[in-house]
């Protein structure tokens, strides 16, 4: 098996201690952050969705799959996050009410970091108040993740709740996660839809210059 291969086998079997192992050696072997992301990671988060779905996989096998998909993560972070750079704008991010799904938004994070944003990460399940707080302290950019169908009425209230606080001028928003169409965003009154974590940080950077 080559390197992605492994690291693709060890994210199936949830297997944090070898996955970071496994990105390293893809690192050592001269394999790109970019390949080993997107060829070995994604794709069997990918693949344990579609377990998930057929019965196959339950929730604790999802549950180990997304600690060994973070071990690995931390393993690339380095390596997507130039360190020492000014930042050309903040943003605060968050998974949005009743949703627990965080690696994407993570990523999404890690990346815009490596582009020189400053990041403020709420986590996951944030309400519309504690968004509408994070604005308040002063910010660029507005992201809002969300994975469940049934969490992406909390982004469209969010968004609302930001309006009715009169804060809505003073920030641009971005929306994003595997439900989310660009049609929904518009239908939302979000600023941008980013389908990936790449154009995520090339949305950003649009509304920042
Ligand atoms: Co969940 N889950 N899950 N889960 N889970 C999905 C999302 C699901 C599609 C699986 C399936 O059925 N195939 C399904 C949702 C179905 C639906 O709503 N239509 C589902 C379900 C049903 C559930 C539960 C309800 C299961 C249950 O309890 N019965 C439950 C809900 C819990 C809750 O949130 N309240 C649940 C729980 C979990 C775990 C906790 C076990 C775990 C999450 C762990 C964690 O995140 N810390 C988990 C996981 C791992 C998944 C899958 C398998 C993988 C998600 C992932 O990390 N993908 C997922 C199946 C799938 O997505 N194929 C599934 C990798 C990640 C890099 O991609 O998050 O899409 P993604 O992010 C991308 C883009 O979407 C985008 O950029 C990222 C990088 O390119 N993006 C943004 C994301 N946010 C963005 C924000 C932006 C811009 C881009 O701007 C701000």
């Amino acid at each position: 098996m080559d390197h992605l291969d492994n690291i693709y086998e060890a994210i199936l079997d949830g297997d944090m201690k070898i996955v970071p192992t496994n990105v390293q050696s893809a690192l050592d072997a001269g394999i790109s952050v970019s390949d080993i992301l997107m060829e070995g990671m994604i794709v069997a988060m990918e693949e344990v969705g579609r377990l998930f779905e057929e019965g196959e996989y339950f929730v604790p096998e999802m549950l180990l799959a997304a600690r060994a998909m973070k071990a690995g993560l931390s393993v690339l972070q380095p390596h997507l996050v130039d360190s020492g750079v000014e930042p050309i704008g903040k943003v605060v991010l968050g998974t949005v009410e009743g949703d627990m799904h965080d690696i994407g938004k993570n990523l999404v994070a890690m990346m815009l970091e490596g582009a020189g944003f400053q990041i403020v990460d709420l986590g996951t399940d944030v309400n519309a108040a504690q968004f509408i707080d994070a604005v308040k302290e002063g910010v660029d950019i507005l992201g809002l993740s969300a994975l469940l169908t049934t969490t992406l009425p909390s982004m469209e209230s969010t968004i609302r709740a930001i309006e009715a606080a009169g804060l809505r001028e003073n920030v641009k928003i971005i929306v994003g996660g595997a439900p989310v169409t660009a049609d929904y965003a518009h239908q939302i009154g979000a600023d941008g839809y980013a389908k990936d974590a790449s154009r995520a940080v090339k949305i950003a950077k649009s509304f920042i210059n």
